[in-house]
């Protein structure tokens, strides 16, 4: 029943009611607009929004105040002031919409402040009750509309700008990609040179997935692209010219620098989240160490032969652990597929005659994220990057959590950082005009589309 149509944004109130779940804090997601202060979103404060409870023409537009009773996110439930505590009228909307603005702004822009139909005839002077009910009580920040916009237009990656991006069909690669189209600062990629027409892909800004012009030769990374663009790059990398339509390296943040100056080594193992396989956490190789403290990891036991399937990954990255964090965190590791009986770290070392990374080389940093589990989120289906799906958290391991698509398997699940662009709070799509997947309730034969990178590894049985 909660299921959105084509089109249209699933409408997340009824299901916030029926779940009784809790929703993360848009103060959770560095990567959303007014996330900086949303210390001041408390239930309680005071908005002045869109009266639809009077009969004015549908051109007229009429304000008044209400009082936000709960916040899922940018989600939020409201009162009409003067209701009490009839909840018969209430109402949801969203903080970034146009029509919802701090206490004040009618006053200041001579917008017209008028109360509710159904509760004209109630006070004789509501201007009386309007100063005693105001005082003292707090509002949301002025002009929040305006500023959240200005927020999303600071960015420089802007439609028709060229970049790097992983290959979706060998994720050992890197293509040229042009920006078709950006909502939200999520990018819509299309690989440039590319026999299909609608070659498309779909990551956010600030995704580890993305790269300036020249990253790949500037880093030794295999880059799939014609010869004049790796001729043009080498030129552009080596003068620091970039033309104006090249995404260039000051659009990203600064990479950290791996902790105590020490390096992974080809050939150390650790355990790595699986990216074509996001809910489970491997046993992995470092296969080759790149500059500026890139790694190309492999999955233990499923790497293709000619390295296909190896995977980028910074030293510093939070999706690698070292050898052992599963099993102090008390979660599932998949070894590798050919292990019989059960995986012991310290005979497989042996066996294999390998080292362990160093526990030291691993970023430990865990920021206060404020994530619990139970608390429903917009996340990115990584497989299919284009959905954004209703999902909760079900786990919260350090700086880890692990995201449940509502409705579907759990081997749809993805482990994924808590700092990670790809989830975002309740709201956010509306927000943004972006689709939002609803929960899946499955119908019979209904049709189902292969994902875009291979949901599951051929053959794995674990997890
Ligand atoms: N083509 C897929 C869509 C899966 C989307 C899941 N998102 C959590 C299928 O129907 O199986």
């Amino acid at each position: 029943a909660f299921r959105a149509e084509a089109g249209r944004v699933f409408d997340w109130g009824p299901y916030l009611m029926s779940t009784q779940a809790s929703a993360a804090s848009v103060s959770c997601f560095r990567h959303v607009p007014m996330h900086d202060c949303w210390e001041q979103m408390v239930d309680g404060v005071l908005v002045e929004v869109l009266n639809t409870d009077l009969d004015v023409g549908r051109d007229v537009k009429v304000y008044w105040i209400a009082t936000v009773l709960k916040i899922y996110g940018y989600k939020v439930l409201l009162r009409y002031e003067g209701f009490g505590s009839d909840g018969s009228k209430d109402f949801w909307s969203n903080l970034l919409s146009e029509d919802v603005h701090s206490v004040g702004w009618c006053a200041t822009y001579g917008k017209m402040l008028a109360p509710p139909k159904s509760i004209k005839d109630k006070y004789g002077d509501w201007k009386e009750f309007l100063i005693k009910r105001l005082t003292g009580t707090r509002t949301i920040p002025p002009n929040f509309y305006v500023k959240a916009h200005e927020w999303l237009a600071e960015h420089k990656i802007k439609t028709g700008m060229y970049l790097e991006v992983v290959n979706k069909m060998c994720v050992s690669a890197m293509r040229l990609a042009v920006v078709k189209e950006v909502i939200g600062c999520r990018l819509r990629l299309n690989y440039v040179d590319s026999v299909e027409d609608n070659d498309e892909f779909w990551c956010h800004m600030s995704s580890a997935l993305i790269h300036p012009v020249g990253w790949s030769q500037t880093v030794g990374h295999k880059l799939h692209a014609s010869h004049d663009y790796m001729t043009s790059c080498l030129s552009k990398v080596t003068m620091q010219r970039f033309g104006p339509n090249d995404v260039t390296p000051d659009m990203f943040p600064k990479s950290k620098d791996p902790p105590h100056g020490l390096f992974f080594q080809v050939g150390m193992k650790l355990e790595a989240i699986d990216p074509l396989n996001l809910s489970a956490i491997c046993v992995a190789t470092v296969m080759k160490v790149l500059r500026n403290n890139f790694l190309m990891i492999g999955i233990d036991g499923s790497m293709a032969e000619n390295g296909s399937d190896w995977f980028c990954y910074h030293a510093t990255s939070p999706c690698i652990f070292p050898v052992g964090f599963c099993e102090i965190n008390n979660l599932d590791l998949t070894p590798p597929r050919e292990t019989k009986g059960p995986f012991k770290w310290f005979d497989y070392l042996k066996e294999t005659g390998s080292m362990a990374a160093p526990v030291k080389l691993f970023d430990k940093d865990i920021p206060k994220h404020g994530f619990r589990p139970g608390m429903k989120v917009e996340a990115v289906d990584l497989m299919e990057p284009r959905l954004i799906c209703v999902a909760t958290v079900t786990k919260v391991v350090g700086r880890l959590l692990r995201i449940h698509f509502d409705g579907w398997e759990n081997n749809y699940d993805q482990w994924i950082d808590c700092s990670s662009p790809d989830i975002y709070p309740v709201g956010w799509c509306e927000a943004m005009k972006h689709n939002l997947e609803g929960p899946h309730t499955r119908l019979e034969n209904q049709p189902s589309t292969p994902p875009v990178i291979s949901r599951k590894r051929k053959g794995k049985t674990q997890i």
